[in-house]
Formats: C-alpha cells, sequence, structure tokens
C-alpha cells in the first residue's frame, strides 16, 4: 500500500463466537499492547484507531455469528471510506463475513471487484451441513460465497457475493474430505504449502499481484495466525505444522507493500491467552510494519547502485 493511503484505520473486532475456544476476544487488546498503532505511527504514517466494535447480548453462538457479521459489516464500511486503510484487529476468523462483504460493497461502489488473499493453514470452505466442529470460523469463505446453510447470517445485510474464482487461498495444510470436493467444485485456487514448497512464495505471489494489477481489482488480505508456523506463533487455538516461516511470512509482506495494491487487511485468530511473552503479537506488529514499507535496506536501482562505490583511488 503506503503512497495512495491517506490514513490507516484500526478497528478492534473481539470476536470469538465462532469457535469454542475462548481467548480471540483478547485480541485487538494485545495488538495495541503490542504497539501496532506506534509502530505505524513511527513509520510516519497517520493512524486512527476507531476502538472496538460491540454486539447486544444473543441467545447463542449461532445468532452471536449474525450479530457480528452485520456490526462488523457496517463499522468497517463506515471506518473504511476515502483512502483508509483499515486493518481489521479479530477476532476469530468469521470476522471475515463482516468485513470481507464490507470491502466487497467499497469496491462495487468504485466498479471494482475485490480479490481475497486468504493466508491460513485451513481453506475455510465447510458449511453447517459438512462442518465436521460445528465451529463457524471454519466456514467464513464458503459464506462469502454464497454456499447454501449461512443467508441467516447476511439477513438485513446488503450482501455482496464474492465469487470463488475471486478467493487465493495460501498456504493450506489442513482440509476436510468434503471441503475438499467443494472446493474442487468451485474451483477455488488452493495453494497449499507443497505447491508453496516447490514453486516458492515470490512465484506465486507474484502471479496473484499480477492479477490484481491486470484487474484494477481492490486486495484484501486475511491473515490468521495459524497461517505462520506454530514454532513462531503459538497464539492460536488451531495450530498446524508445517506453516510458513518468519522468511517467508515477511517477503510475502514485503512483495505486497512494494505492490502498493493491497487495500484493506484482517488480522484474525490471534488467541493471546495462548502466547508465550507476547511473541505472536509482537510478530503480527512485525509483519504488519513490513506491509507498510518497511525494509530490510533501501534498495536502489541496482545498476546505480554499482556506479555509486566510494573511489578507493581518490581516496575519498
Ligand atoms: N476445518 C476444521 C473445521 O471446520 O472445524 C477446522 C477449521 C479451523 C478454522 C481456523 C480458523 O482457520
Ligand atoms: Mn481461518
Ligand atoms: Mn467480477
Ligand atoms: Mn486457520
Amino acid at each position: 500500500p503506503a503512497q495512495s493511503v491517506s490514513e490507516i484505520v484500526l478497528l478492534g473486532l473481539p470476536i470469538q463466537s465462532g469457535t469454542q475456544l475462548r481467548g480471540c476476544s483478547m485480541g485487538p487488546s494485545a495488538l495495541r499492547t503490542a504497539g501496532l498503532a506506534e509502530a505505524l505511527m513511527e513509520q510516519g504514517h497517520t493512524v486512527e484507531d476507531a476502538g472496538d466494535v460491540s454486539i447486544a447480548p444473543q441467545s447463542d453462538r449461532t445468532m452471536e455469528v449474525a450479530a457480528w457479521a452485520k456490526a462488523a459489516d457496517a463499522k468497517a464500511f463506515e471506518v473504511s471510506q476515502g483512502k483508509r486503510f483499515p486493518i481489521f484487529m479479530g477476532g476469530d476468523h468469521s470476522m471475515a463475513l463482516g468485513t470481507i462483504n464490507a470491502m466487497a460493497r467499497r469496491a462495487r461502489d468504485q466498479e471494482r471487484d475485490l480479490i481475497v488473499l486468504w493466508l491460513d493453514a485451513h481453506s475455510d470452505y465447510n458449511t453447517p451441513e459438512t462442518t465436521p466442529s460445528g465451529n463457524i470460523h471454519g466456514m467464513p469463505v464458503a459464506g462469502l460465497c454464497g454456499e447454501p446453510g449461512m443467508d441467516f447470517i447476511f439477513e438485513g445485510m446488503d450482501r455482496v457475493g464474492v465469487m470463488p474464482a475471486d478467493f487465493q487461498l495460501f498456504g493450506i495444510r489442513s482440509v476436510d474430505r468434503i471441503e475438499r470436493q467443494l472446493l474442487a467444485r468451485r474451483g477455488v485456487s488452493v495453494m497449499d504449502m507443497r505447491l508453496i514448497d516447490e514453486k516458492g512464495v515470490s512465484h506465486l505471489v507474484g502471479g496473484i499481484l499480477e492479477d490484481v494489477k491486470r484487474r484494477n481489482a481492490m486486495l484484501h488480505v486475511s491473515l490468521d495466525v495459524d497461517f505462520l508456523d506454530p514454532s513462531i506463533a503459538p497464539a492460536v487455538g488451531t495450530t498446524v505444522p508445517g506453516g510458513a516461516t518468519y522468511r517467508e511470512a515477511h517477503l510475502i509482506m514485503e512483495m505486497l507493500s512494494d505492490s502498493e495494491l493491497v487495500t484493506s487487511m484482517d488480522l484474525a485468530e490471534l488467541n493471546p491467552f495462548l502466547d508465550e511473552r507476547g511473541k505472536t503479537s509482537l510478530l503480527l506488529v512485525d509483519l504488519v510494519t513490513s506491509l507498510f514499507g518497511k525494509k530490510i535496506i533501501d534498495r536502489a536501482p541496482q545498476d546505480v547502485n554499482r556506479m555509486q562505490g566510494p573511489d578507493w583511488n581518490s581516496g575519498v
């Protein structure tokens, strides 16, 4: 992003109704404690913290997810007006039912498509019919794509569907049996860890970015903490071995940053109750600062670089 962004806005979505395990409601607070706003301001960005969204008490977890989707959609749409870049601080991944609908509405208003880069160990494409756990955080992609059984979540919302082909699932290494069949039937792009091992992050992300650019689409990045390897990011209830390494994750953020194509982001599934001395929250802050332009070194064009070494002969 960077240049075209006028302001970054942080929005807390302390949602945990999409999972049985408690703790995701503390996500926004942990990200604030880890210094997310301060780190971005340190880089010269203007940051506004829009606080946390809340919902009225509901009769059960399913109704809570539906209420959260509505509340998140409304507030996400509101805070993302103009050239503001929203960072949605979750919250379990059911948060995306609201945030992505909101960003799809923003895209529709500009007559553009929304492409979603879904960084996750899981494909989150179960439906109430296929779910092995009953947890809605394993269903948001299916819900956004209009799979049956999830309409109740969008009731009373200005619902904008996302085409299955406009999701890029990346980092995947845990897919349930029926979920796998559904993904194939819908033609969802699933870049699993094996493909990433074989082709590399740089090649695959480069291809996605070319597509976004060619279509002049908006790009939403939905980062599930379990995308990352559990050794570097333990603060998540659904760890799966073999996740993205520290450098793979940073390279993605650096490439996204250079592309200036990203328009919004979810930080999902952070469960600070499971963290080790804040290390996962701090890693997320670090990844976001890379997305917003933090570089290891400023790379000048290579030929210029080579020409401008010190002149040893003149002793300068
Ligand atoms: N596929 C499993 C299920 O549907 O129950 C696990 C889903 C975990 C979802 C986490 C958030 O990405
Ligand atoms: Mn997820
Ligand atoms: Mn389209
Ligand atoms: Mn996941």
